[in-house]
């Protein structure tokens, strides 16, 4: 036995990932993949790589040391399940199974409980950064025991990405909780694209520059509080031409957006806990609305305004815009962050938020500036309750609330669809509300329903009888 880790599934993610393992000092890799012919291929394009191949699941496990530790990257699902079941048939107590795939996390809980049993450890890690990460260093969120971390966290850290001298991974808490963390990534990830294309969309229609013009001003916000990898590409996408027609390639590609899933997962989830994601469900409903090309097409007749967007001085216009998507931002992160602590509370995870928002600093497609802030916020007060009320956010919003106002207001008066935009503005106006109109919502249930409701001026809980003399009476609490 000569490897210190494994790799099972050496499609693009797995061999990057064991190709980088690989790279760190003192990491000796065993690599394993169902049809050989991977396995060969990464060993043999990489001879100077420290691996060590193995063509079954039992030569894998004789190559490991002990305890052993190994790093699934197969197809999330079924796939998943069939490697576990292997490498818990060759594995022994004490050794370690990680899934680096993008399990949902109640899998991941299933799966520890069940390979717990074993005495084997089961790590659900989320992994973020793409192809790219894999290979040089990604945003890690491992799940599973303390006691796997102390063999784990030295490799994991090893290959993470750095942001400011620190790795990027922590143990981010039991069983699912990276998984769980991961999955939210991926949901703000989704509103922070939505975001951006919004605001291209609103200065394109706005302003009538060019995308390469747009690219420009991308690059510009990419130097300021806005500075993130989404952006950045943002720009160099925005610049791009295609060669066959020679227009910007935007102008090609065809608007219906794919998903993979775990935007919808983030937005499902939040529904059950009862958390508002609305910047991330705009987000991911508006990515459903565009790939109804049918719906789309018998509908593109549907009155509107007579005219457009006018805007009279360009450069303000485009700092509006600015503000408004920054503005938007910080609610889209603040209710992913609020998912995360209810999720936290409901599954008995311990949770530290601010070291959540330092590991996607670097490696991950949410990478920013702006968590520094985040991380700030938790630091000062690990319990904050809405992210957005912290003082840095405040007085951000505070800044911005003008001109968010205008954007989505000009947006509305255009006909031009802002939805993340506008979702982002209501769930800060209905957070800052001093009274809701929920209490009506709370009569006409009372009404049809009977479910009570409970008085501003005395405890208690109340009915009134609205099919009989509409008196008020003192109720049994049914919620
Ligand atoms: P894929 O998701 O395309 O999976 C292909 C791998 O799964 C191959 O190695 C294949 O083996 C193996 N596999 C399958 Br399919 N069924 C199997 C089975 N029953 N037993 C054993 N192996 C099986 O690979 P990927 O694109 O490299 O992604 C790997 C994981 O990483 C996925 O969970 C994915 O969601 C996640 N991912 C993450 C990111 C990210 O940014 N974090 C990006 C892309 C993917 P074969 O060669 O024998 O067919």
């Amino acid at each position: 036995a000569t490897a210190n880790i494994g790799v099972v599934g050496l499609a693009v993610m797995g061999s990057n990932l064991a190709r980088n393992l690989a790279s760190r000092e003192g990491n000796t890799v065993a690599v394993y993949n169902r049809s050989r012919s991977k396995t060969d291929e990464l060993t043999e394009a990489h001879p100077e790589a420290e691996f060590v191949p193995a063509f079954s699941y039992e030569e894998f496990a004789a190559s490991l040391q002990k305890p052993r530790a190994a790093i699934i990257m197969v197809k999330a699902g079924r796939p998943t399940d069939a490697v576990i079941d292997s490498l818990v048939e060759v594995f022994e107590p004490g050794d370690i199974i990680v899934d680096g795939g993008n399990a949902l996390f109640t899998d991941t809980i299933r799966r520890e409980k069940a390979v717990r049993e074993t005495g084997i450890n089961f790590v659900g890690a989320g992994i973020s950064g793409g192809e790219e990460g894999a290979l040089n260093g990604p945003s890690i969120m491992p799940g599973g025991s303390d006691e796997s971390w102390v063999t784990l966290g030295p490799i994991l850290k090893s290959i993470a990405a750095i942001a400011e001298g620190e790795p990027c991974v922590t143990h981010v808490g039991h069983d699912g909780a990276g998984h769980f963390v991961k999955m939210v990534h991926n949901g703000i990830e989704y509103a922070d694209m939505q975001l951006i294309a919004e605001a291209y969309d609103l200065i394109r229609r706005g302003t009538g520059k060019t995308p390469a013009e747009i690219a420009e001003v991308f690059a510009e916000w990419n130097r300021g509080e806005l500075e993130s990898y989404l952006i950045e590409i943002t720009a160099e996408v925005l610049r791009q031409v295609d060669a066959e027609t020679g227009k910007p390639l935007v102008d090609v590609i065809l608007d219906q957006a794919g998903a993979k899933g775990t935007g919808a997962w983030t937005v499902q989830t939040a529904l059950s806990l009862g958390v508002p994601v609305s910047g991330i469900a705009e987000a991911t409903f508006a990515r459903s609305l565009s790939s109804h090309p049918e719906q789309r097409a018998v509908s593109r007749d549907l009155p509107g305004p007579d005219e457009g967007l006018k805007v009279d001085d360009a450069d303000a216009f485009i700092e509006d815009v600015r503000l408004a998507l920054y503005a938007s931002k910080i609610v889209a992160y603040s209710q992913g962050f609020d998912e995360i602590r209810a999720g936290a509370a409901e599954y008995d995870w311990t949770i530290d938020l601010g070291a959540v928002s330092k590991i996607w600093r670097a490696g991950c497609i949410i990478r920013a500036q702006f968590l520094n802030r985040i991380a700030d916020a938790y630091d000062a007060q690990p319990e904050l309750p809405v992210l957005l009320t912290a003082p840095y956010f405040v007085e951000a919003l505070g800044r911005a609330q003008g001109a968010w106002r205008r954007i989505v207001s000009a947006a509305a008066g255009a006909g031009i669809p802002a939805p993340a935009f506008s979702s982002s503005l209501s769930y800060y106006d209905g957070l800052r509300a001093e009274r809701l109109p929920a209490a009506l919502i709370q009569g006409q249930r009372d009404f049809f329903g009977a479910h009570t409701y409970k008085r501003i001026d005395k405890e208690g809980t109340f009915h009134t009888l609205w099919s009989g003399d509409r008196t008020e009476i003192e109720a049994e609490d049914t919620h």
